[in-house]
């Protein structure tokens, strides 16, 4: 039997002026949920790019480098899902600021449990149903890293290749040990890259769309890149956030891969961008050394079976129609003669 979710379901996303965080909100407002997002500082921009595709969300103000202020945030809201998305979450900066990338994405997800926790009434003692709060948490295949098996599952080992792999890694076990110790509905999804329109522009996958879309409308002629080889389970973030709502309303707490099955190196991408375009891409592309990573994380591939079977889950878009929404969604962007002010930068030097 499935969780019995109240008339009107309320739920805090950390995270919401991200990526994921738009559309989780979209997903939630659609089936009915007041939808509650937490932001950081006293005059974030993001928030009106948020407020662009989704004015319902309701805002309040917390930092998941602030614990009184998380505390605040669930007093206030009384949600009856929380989801933890907010986080450094480009791997490499994660190199460049290891320590505050420990904080935000590894401590955060304690303070965030910890602010649960304490607003339930939750004592050091297992409660019992361990307060009525659904936690998600956001882990991530970075944890794999350095693969032991292909596809990745649920029982597969992590070796994490980056601080943020190894922060996240820290945020999973964390979120284990409090359904463990205090009995408390909290989940990881391990969800393999998902991308999207909306995806930062640093993002391998974005840095292409918009690269292309640059190329194709003539505003320059060369795109910068590192590693050409690694390969990555690309899926569509609209997809992977129905999972997201799918694991808080299962009937047991249990952690699963989020991933499509399929794995394409990044000059397959490259090639796929490029030609979405009738470019070639071997006439526009370059590589610089200085783009890669001091350890890199060579094979993702995603097992997304325990998912299917057990919350029916399936991803709908392909690697192809993906990668052909993001060019022709950046192509549209940059040749509206009204493009926006904050069109996303050009980040060559990630
Ligand atoms: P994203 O676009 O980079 O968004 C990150 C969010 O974290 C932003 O809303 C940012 O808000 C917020 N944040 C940063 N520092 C914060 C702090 N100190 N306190 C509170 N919020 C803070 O990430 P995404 O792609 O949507 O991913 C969502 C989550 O899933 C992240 O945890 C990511 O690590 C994880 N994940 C992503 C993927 C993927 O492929 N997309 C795969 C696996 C896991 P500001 O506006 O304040 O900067
Ligand atoms: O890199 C290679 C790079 O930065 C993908 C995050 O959402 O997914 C994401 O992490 C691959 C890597 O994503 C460039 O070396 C080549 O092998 O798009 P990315 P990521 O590191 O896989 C996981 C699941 C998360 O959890 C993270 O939060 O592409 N690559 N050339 C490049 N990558 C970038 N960024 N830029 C390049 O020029």
């Amino acid at each position: 039997m499935s969780w019995e979710v109240p008339l009107t379901t309320r739920a805090l996303i950390t995270g919401i002026t991200g990526q994921d965080g738009s559309y989780l909100a979209e997903h939630l407002l659609e089936q009915g949920y007041e939808v509650w997002g937490l932001v950081r500082g006293q005059a974030n921009p993001h928030v009106s790019r948020l407020r662009k595709h989704i004015g319902d969300v309701r805002l309040v103000h917390g930092d998941l480098l602030d614990q009184g202020s998380l505390i605040s945030a669930v007093e206030k809201v009384r949600p009856d899902e929380v989801y933890n998305l907010g986080a450094i979450s480009f791997v490499p900066m994660s190199w460049q600021q290891a320590e505050i990338t420990a904080e935000v994405t590894g401590m955060g997800v304690l303070r965030m449990l910890e602010a649960i926790r304490v607003v339930s009434g939750i004592s050091g003692s297992r409660t019992p149903g361990g307060g009525q709060i659904r936690f998600y948490q956001a882990s991530s295949s970075e944890m794999f890293g350095q693969v032991r098996e292909t596809p990745q599952n649920e029982r597969t080992p992590f070796h994490p290749r980056s601080p943020y792999g190894v922060a996240k890694t820290y945020g999973h076990f964390i979120t284990q040990n409090y359904r463990e110790s205090y009995g408390m509905f909290a989940v990881s999804g391990i969800l393999f890259n998902h991308e999207s329109p909306r995806r930062g522009a640093e993002f391998v996958t974005r840095k292409i769309s918009l690269g292309v879309a640059r190329i194709k409308l003539g505003l320059t002629d060369k795109l910068t890149l590192g590693n050409l080889e690694a390969r990555r389970d690309w899926g569509y973030a609209g997809d992977y956030v129905r999972a997201m709502r799918l694991m808080l309303a299962a009937a047991t707490p249990e952690d699963y891969v989020i991933g499509t099955g399929r794995t394409q190196s990044v000059r397959e991408l490259v090639e796929l961008a490029f030609a979405t375009a009738g470019l070639d891409w071997r006439h526009h592309v370059i590589t610089d050394s200085a783009l890669t990573r001091p350890a890199e994380v060579d094979l993702l591939c995603g097992d997304p079976k325990k998912a299917r079977d057990q919350l029916g889950w399936e991803p709908g878009v392909t690697f192809e129609e993906l990668v052909t929404m993001m060019v022709e969604s950046d192509l549209a962007l940059l040749s509206r003669s009204d493009r926006p002010a904050d069109e996303p930068l050009s980040f060559d030097h990630w």
